[in-house]
């Protein structure tokens, strides 16, 4: 299927999300008509329950289509799927569900928005209906056994003893940053399967949190950050967004590589963060998603931090949301994403060194469009009307990559690209041109334009050509 374009993924996210209460509530009351045991085996939670999981089915089904991402429903469906069957409720009685709210959705949607979710409906059907797959697996680390331990220790409710393996390891010389991802992280996950296993309380799953945060605070001041500092970030999670380990992490180890970190915790509001994004003067904002459904708060906040501070500020995501839908985080508007603990660093860093983009055309109405994207996406720009004002400017700043127009009065891009080549090895060049400009891009290719355009040009096709010629 077609991907089909954000802001039309967003409007039929909107409409699920308008009629979901009503949907649930027809669904539950048909399910309950069908099956009258359940009412008599739980009593008035089955209809309680019942009207909660189908709003959640709801949720992840409108995010999911939101991302644009089926692959994300079907690993809700698969995890669903196995929480239930933990608790003794086959995965049929899951796919009769989603079967019913696709015939609610059908009749309250317009057909093209119904069958969207139609086939995203289907396709987290057969996934329940096989078994719902294996829990996340945490890829197997040198620390694998200590994670088990600790693990153990801070289910058992062993807060010391949880907190010396560690302080331990730290005297045998292993790296803080690697207990946090190959520790603490991986006991969290193990944690998190136990918890969808029915295996252990959800009281133990919190005593266990409670312990890793207070772990992570007596880790905390053994991080020594580097004198010279890299840039100024705030950290917070999302508003609706309780997952705040993952946060606090990434926050600690920016640090130790030289951030200035503002960390806020975790679902905070909008308007909170814009504020605090403000009083740090911040160059980066790093937002935190556990959760799928919390997509559009997400969205929310890039649009206030853009709509506030332009291209200022440089947005970073992470978190276990984005973890299936790895083109999201372009169509949202941020400007880079991580999904572990190392490359949430390499992320955060690549963003402090901003990219410089000259852009040469003569229409200054294009000019003031490229620049806008390219500016609100966190390049500085500098604009030339003609091949010599482009010279000039690379002669007075560095330059990482050059967006030249072929035909422009006084000097134009055909003529100016090998000069280019010639008098500075560094910048890269894109050759733009009008509709009837093919030969002539061509041509620019074989003068040394690593890439070319054809306007008009997309957002995204800029955004994508120009991180593709940056990363060459
Ligand atoms: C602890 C926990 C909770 C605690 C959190 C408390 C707290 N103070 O943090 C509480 C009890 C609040 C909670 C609630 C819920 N939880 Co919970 N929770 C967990 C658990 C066990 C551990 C989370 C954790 O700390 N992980 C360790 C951290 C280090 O990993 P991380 O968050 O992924 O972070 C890393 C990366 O993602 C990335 N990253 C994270 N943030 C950022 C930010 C930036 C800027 C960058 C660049 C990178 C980045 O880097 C981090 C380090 O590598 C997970 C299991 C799991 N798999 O994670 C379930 C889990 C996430 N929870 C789950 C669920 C379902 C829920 C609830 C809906 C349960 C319920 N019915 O109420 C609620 C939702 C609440 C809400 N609205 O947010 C499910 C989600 C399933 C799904 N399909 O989405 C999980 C996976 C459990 C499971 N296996 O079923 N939960």
């Amino acid at each position: 299927m077609a991907r089909i374009e954000f802001g039309r993924r967003i409007q039929i996210a909107r409409a699920i999300r308008a009629c979901r209460a009503a949907v649930a509530e027809e669904v539950t009351t048909a399910f309950l008509a069908r099956h009258p045991d359940w009412e008599l085996k739980y009593g008035d939670r089955a209809r309680e329950f019942g009207i909660k999981d189908a709003v959640y089915h709801q949720d992840f089904l409108a995010a999911a289509i939101e991302c644009g991402e089926v692959e994300a429903f079907v690993d809700y469906c698969e995890w669903a799927a196995r929480m239930l069957l933990a608790r003794d409720i086959k995965p049929r009685f899951l796919s009769e569900n989603l079967t019913q709210i696709g015939g609610q959705l059908n009749a309250r949607l317009p057909a093209p928005a119904a069958d969207i979710a139609a086939s995203y409906l289907r396709r987290g059907v057969e996934s329940c209906l096989q078994g719902g797959g294996k829990s996340e697996a945490e890829p197997i680390g040198k620390l694998e056994q200590l994670a088990g331990v600790y693990a153990n220790a801070a289910l058992g409710g062993h807060r010391q003893a949880a907190l010396n393996l560690l302080l331990e390891a730290v005297r045998q010389g292993h790296p803080v940053s690697d207990l946090y991802s190959e520790v603490l992280q991986a006991a969290m996950r193990r944690i998190g399967v136990l918890w969808e296993q029915n295996e252990i309380t959800v009281a133990q799953e919190h005593m266990a949190t409670a312990i890793t945060q207070f772990v992570l605070a007596q880790l905390y001041p053994l991080i020594e950050p580097p004198a010279q500092l890299r840039g100024r970030i705030v950290v917070t999670g999302v508003e609706g967004e309780f997952h705040q380990i993952g946060a606090n992490m990434v926050a600690d180890m920016l640090e130790a590589n030289g951030w200035d970190v503002r960390f806020l915790g975790t679902d905070t509001p909008v308007g909170a963060v814009v504020a605090a994004v403000e009083e740090h003067q911040a160059d980066v904002l790093g937002v935190s998603a556990t959760l799928l459904f919390n997509i559009p708060n997400v969205v929310r906040l890039i649009d206030a931090v853009r709509a506030r501070f332009r291209g200022k500020v440089q947005v970073l995501v992470g978190g276990s949301a984005f973890r299936l839908a790895p083109s999201l985080y372009e169509e949202i508007g941020a400007n880079a994403c991580a999904l572990d603990l190392k490359s949430a660093i390499a992320a955060a860093n690549g963003l402090a060194s901003k990219k410089s983009v000259l852009v040469a055309d003569d229409d200054a109405g294009v000019r003031r469009y490229l620049s806008r994207i390219l500016e609100e996406a966190g390049y500085e720009v500098l604009l030339a009307e003609n091949g010599k004002e482009a010279m000039r400017q690379l002669r007075a700043h560095p330059v990482h990559l050059v967006l030249i127009d072929l035909v422009m009065p006084e000097q134009d891009g055909l003529e100016t690209i090998p000069m280019i080549k010639a008098a500075f090895p560094d910048p890269r060049i894109i050759a733009i041109s009008g509709a009837f400009g093919a030969t002539f891009l061509r041509v620019a290719k074989a003068f040394g334009a690593l890439d070319t355009l054809a306007k008009p040009i997309s957002r995204e096709t800029l955004l994508r050509r120009v991180r593709q010629a940056l990363a060459v």
